[in-house]
């Protein structure tokens, strides 16, 4: 018999028969079971494949994103195949892995009820009990199309029309089978700790001119024990979620008559936005920045020389054009306006570093598929700046921002949070500038402005800029995704645009460099963060209502009148609630609010003249003097101090 060399992971080689599976090498390496595919030449296959070459091995554990993925993958198979031996005449269409989880889209008339789910995952329980054999199988592509017709399956037929390959790969399990480019786990029984998790409706291929289709999403996990962590902490980021949550706290609301994408900041919202602004711009302010305001239109050529016309077009409103030769174009970013205003005189040396920054309102066209809330928009304020400096001075303000950066992490109390040093894709010529050594050159400044912070980093290709590569740092949700909050971006291709000069200390003229950066991100995306960050329960320092003033009976509204005016002539964003209701409704109501300080006035408080704040987490404090209160207050704001959240939420 045939022997073929198989390199191991390690770097062991082996040898084996040809046509031996890889199953068997692993079980005769004594590999565990957790591994769920395999690596052939670094190409991801089944377990099931059959060796037929010198070639190398890697395993895929489940424990790895591939193979949770390959995981997920398989339990979407799983779910179909119930979903068809429950439901005959449903079609299927696609079954993709997601963050987290998997979807399949099946084309039925109703929707799936909440009934038909149980059915559905009881169903997926009872084949993955019955440990069916998952194998792959190539086939003509005309015979696989021919295979679908015959099932009725309309849409594999579709998809197969617009495979270029002429050979196809199905994958059976039992009676059931899917066109699939794998790799799939070895058996059902693999899958053990699945549950489904919702249902929505999808039109075919995203497109709302196509049918509509019914998606059941579901989530797959190595373990029970992975699996109930995971369903645990989607629970919290439902209770968290900034939409739900900024609807119940009449923070902010989107309206279809204005547009999805287009948020509106309610009183409250608006609240939190400006102590926010404020917040940044005084900070900023000590730090050297000054603010400025620029419109929010430019002729479109701005924007044609500043190269975001060719690179950023597909995010961009189109142009407005104006009795027939003005073109002006909403901005989607506040760059060419600062430079602009850098160009307005001439800079020496003296001058640099020029730290201009701006509360910047821009617009992008993000596809409706991607909005969410207020964490993705259309319409946005970012707290802006675009530092203009000598190549000497890179590093240090590079370091001085991600400096800034911490210290505004440190006032939010933020400590989830990474780095990410995201380049160029040297591939994409079209959507990165081209020019290696600029691209190099900027990227090792980073890199050594990231080393003199200390601060560990992950690196990311394609993430960059257009113009330049950038820190970002990203900051996890409950579920531990990051997105993007901070950051620090470094440019040499404006300034060479736009030709901007500066003037040195030997009297020649000079080309500056740009800095870039976001350190509160924009409005939208940090509200949306700090909503569910404190999961509503906003430190006493950006609480839209501080305190809030209760009678018990009405014997106490006098004194209740008084207590509430002047903690407002305070300062303090106060209410009054003297309404003739049963106490423990109206602190039910502030608990529901998420009011940091109730104060409750009963006749012990009017006859001594003081107050006995209670904390939102349902701490009782001692009666003190109206004086010793606003102290407290006055140290809690300054201290930017977030106590515990309340007890029901
Ligand atoms: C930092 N020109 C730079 C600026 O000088 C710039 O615009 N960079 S950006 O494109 O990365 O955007 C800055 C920040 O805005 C991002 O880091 C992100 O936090 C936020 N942001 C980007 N797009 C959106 C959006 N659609 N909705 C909400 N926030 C967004
Ligand atoms: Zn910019």
């Amino acid at each position: 018999m045939e022997k073929i060399q198989v390199k191991l992971p390690e770097g062991k080689i082996i040898e084996v028969a040809s046509g031996q599976k890889i199953q068997e090498v692993a079980s005769s390496q004594g590999i565990n079971s957790n591994v769920i595919a395999a690596k052939l030449d670094g190409a991801p296959v089944d377990l099931d494949r059959a060796l037929s070459r010198d070639c190398s091995l890697d395993w895929i554990s489940m424990n790895s994103p591939e193979g949770v993925d390959i995981l997920r993958h398989s339990t979407a198979h799983l779910m179909a195949q119930a979903v068809q031996s429950l439901f005959p005449g449903t079609q299927v269409t696609i079954g993709p892995t997601i963050e987290d989880g998997f979807y399949y889209d099946f084309r039925r008339e109703k929707s799936f009820a909440p009934e038909e789910i149980e059915k559905i995952e009881a169903r997926m329980r009872e084949l993955a009990t019955l440990d069916l054999k998952v194998t792959r199988e190539d086939m003509p592509r005309e015979k696989a199309i021919g295979l679908f017709r015959g099932l009725g399956e309309e849409y594999k037929v579709e998809i197969l029309r617009e495979i270029p390959e002429e050979t196809v790969s199905l994958y059976r399990q039992g009676d059931w089978l899917d066109l699939c480019r794998g790799p799939h786990v070895s058996s059902t029984g693999v899958i053990r700790a699945f549950k489904l998790t919702g249902v929505a409706g999808a039109y075919w291929r995203g497109d709302e001119k196509n049918e509509m289709l019914q998606r059941i999403y579901g989530t797959s996990w190595p373990t029970e024990e992975a699996l109930r962590e995971h369903l645990r902490l989607l629970e919290e980021a439902k209770k968290r979620d900034h939409r739900r949550l900024g609807k119940e706290l009449g923070l902010f609301m989107v309206s279809d008559a204005i547009g999805p994408g287009l948020p509106l900041w309610l009183p409250k919202g608006a609240i939190v936005r400006s102590i926010l602004e404020r917040y940044i711009v005084d900070l900023e302010r000590s730090l050297g920045y000054q603010h400025v305001y620029t419109p929010q239109l430019a002729r479109v050529e701005l924007y044609q020389r500043s190269g975001h016309w060719d690179h950023f077009k597909d995010n961009m409103y189109p142009p407005m054009l104006f009795e027939d030769k003005e073109e002006l174009v909403l901005r989607p970013m506040n760059c060419p306006h600062h430079i602009m205003m850098y160009q307005h005189e001439l800079h020496s040396y003296r001058d640099l570093p020029l730290r201009i920054a701006e509360l910047g309102t821009m617009y992008r066209y993000e596809r409706s598929g991607v909005l969410s809330g207020l964490s993705r928009v259309r319409a946005m304020t970012l707290n802006d700046a675009h530092i203009f400096c000598t190549p000497e001075q890179i590093q240090s303000e590079a370091v001085g921002v991600l400096r800034l950066i911490e210290q505004v992490y440190r006032d939010f109390g933020f400590t989830d949070y990474w780095h990410r040093l995201s380049l160029r894709d040297p591939k994409d010529r079209a959507k990165f500038v081209d020019s290696d050594a600029m691209w190099d050159n900027a990227e090792s400044c980073l890199r050594h402005a990231l080393s003199e912070v200390g601060v560990v980093y992950k690196e990311a290709l394609g993430e960059a800029a257009y113009y330049g590569p950038k820190i970002d740092v990203q900051l996890n949700d409950v579920l531990g995704h990051g997105e993007t909050v901070s950051t620090v971006q470094l440019d040499f291709y404006l300034p060479e645009r736009f030709g901007l000069e500066y003037v040195d200390t030997d009297g020649q003229r000079k080309r500056p460099v740009m800095i870039h950066r976001g350190v509160v991100s924009t409005m939208e995306r940090m509200m949306a963060f700090l909503i569910e960050h404190y999961a509503g329960n906003f430190p006493l320092w950006l609480a839209p209502v501080q305190v809030k003033v209760m009678t018990v009976t009405d014997q106490q509204k006098e004194y209740a009148q008084k207590v509430f005016e002047d903690l407002t002539r305070g300062g303090w964003r106060a209410q009054l609630d003297d309404r003739n209701e049963k106490l423990g409704y109206k602190i039910r109501q502030v608990q529901g609010e998420r009011v940091p300080y109730a104060v409750v006035i009963g006749d012990r408080e009017v006859r001594d003249q003081t107050v006995s704040p209670r904390r939102r987490g349902g701490e009782q404090l001692k009666p003190m003097s109206l004086k010793e209160f606003n102290d407290l207050l006055r140290l809690e704001v300054a201290n930017k101090i977030s106590h515990q959240q309340s007890a029901g939420s």
